[in-house]
């Protein structure tokens, strides 16, 4: 087999790089180690930025997203029994944020990408990537018991943080930066209503607490909780009273609860891999970084990357010009240092850190009454919660 570009990975950064170069006329070959079942039933985002949505209208995937998402234009921050509304929409001059969950827009791609022929290879075992520092780049896998090689020029690595990409690297020529949380997100995926219109953050000294949604009628929760909790240990009426704690008498009170479709424990972590490129080998999404979700960072800073990537390869290919993919890594890690910074400060201000005691408290009471009552502090929380700008 031969392409021009070889993608690792079906999920949004590989499905989402493969319908842009498609429409930049860039042959593409997606490799997926699990099958499209197993990719679509990980829950996972449900906030996209204005730049995501532009880039899933410039590939004609957003008619769905369209005709179902939810236009946010503000978000609740709850603490000391009361909410407080960050505007985004005056803050930021018109912006807004659109809740549509990760699995619609990986549904919505994977099938545009089959609507278009494009070859997508799902369940591709032990795939292993060769001479991506030379001029031959190659990916070979294991499909239906028969090795295979797709012959390539330029490798696009979107298989996620646990993914073959970053570790096919020589270690000594990735400098990578980290830090662990403390403590872990327990999620539940509930048919029940949203308990308010917008996504409720709550700092409570019991830990942290998200309400937030997929659609009017389906609510997707989550509540901080240590990092060896285990899912078995919470019943689905053990996680709304724990979640009723955390939230104000009035959210409480409007709660509706019922069984869980999905309940999952993610652990939290800050992560960056550097530089993203190594000869014809591009590292883009989770493979390249992490960001913890308190910011609802992760799936936006992969489409952004990915918008870079696919921008680069197209100057390549049709202006025979290598500014931009010479350009790719400088120009990411930019905007991903940005994202990494705003989902560490909202997860440090937003969660419980028993080390940090009663003056980590204070400090954290303190940024919060200063942020809603600053206009400066709220417009800084609202410009990066809907996007810092593409800069393309
Ligand atoms: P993904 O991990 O989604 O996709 C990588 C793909 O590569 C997978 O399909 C995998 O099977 C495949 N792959 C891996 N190794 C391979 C190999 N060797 N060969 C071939 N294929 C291989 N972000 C938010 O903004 N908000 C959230 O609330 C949020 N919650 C999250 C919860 C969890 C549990 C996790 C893990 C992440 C969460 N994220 C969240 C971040 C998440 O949405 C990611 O940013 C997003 O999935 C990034 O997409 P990809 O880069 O495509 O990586
Ligand atoms: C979600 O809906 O899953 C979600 C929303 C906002 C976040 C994190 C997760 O910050």
């Amino acid at each position: 087999m031969r392409t021009q570009v070889a993608i690792i990975g079906a999920g949004p950064s590989g499905l989402l790089l493969g319908a842009l170069l498609h429409k930049a006329g860039i042959a593409n070959v997606i490799v997926e180690q699990r099958s499209a079942e197993y990719v679509l039933g990980r829950i996972r985002a449900g906030v996209l930025e204005q730049g995501t949505v532009g880039l899933l209208d410039q590939v004609g995937v957003s008619t769905r997203l369209h005709r179902e998402g939810l236009v946010h234009g503000g978000v609740e921050l709850c603490f000391g029994g009361a909410r407080h509304r960050i505007d985004l929409h005056a803050l930021t001059g018109g912006k807004t944020v659109t809740v549509y969950g990760q699995t619609e827009v990986t549904r919505d791609l994977m099938e545009a990408r089959a609507a278009t022929g494009l070859a997508t290879i799902y369940e591709a075992e032990g795939a292993s990537l060769h001479d991506f520092d030379g001029s031959h780049p190659q990916v070979r896998f294991n499909k239906d018991g028969v090795t295979q090689t797709l012959d390539c020029e330029f490798i696009a690595g979107c298989d996620g943080y646990h993914g073959v990409s970053r570790q096919s690297v020589p270690a000594g020529a990735l400098q990578t930066f980290e830090r662990i949380y403390p403590f872990g997100w327990l999620g539940v995926l509930s048919e029940t209503p949203p308990v308010s219109h917008e996504l409720i953050y709550s700092n409570h000294e019991r830990g942290f607490a998200l309400c937030s949604m997929r659609s009017m009628t389906r609510s997707r929760h989550y509540v901080q909780c240590a990092l060896d909790d285990k899912v078995e240990r919470w019943s689905d009426d053990t996680f709304w009273d724990e979640l009723r704690r955390r939230l104000d008498p009035v959210a409480a009170e409007a709660l509706v609860t019922g069984p869980s479709i999905e309940k999952s424990i993610a652990p939290l972590r800050s992560f960056v891999a550097e530089p993203l490129r190594f000869g014809r080998l591009f590292l883009a999404g989770d493979a390249a970084h992490i960001v913890p979700p308190t910011g609802a960072k992760g799936l936006n800073l992969a489409a952004a990357d990915v918008g870079y990537l696919a921008r680069a390869l197209a100057e390549h290919y049709a202006e025979k010009s290598d500014a931009g993919i010479d350009h790719y890594s400088q120009r990411a890690l930019r905007r991903i240092w940005r994202a990494e910074r705003f989902s560490w400060w909202l997860t440090s201000l937003m969660h419980k850190f028993p080390e940090t005691g009663a003056f980590g408290q204070r400090m954290q009471a303190a940024e919060l009454d200063y942020l809603v009552h600053s206009t400066a502090a709220a417009t800084a929380m609202a410009e990066n919660y809907v996007g810092l700008p593409m800069e393309w």
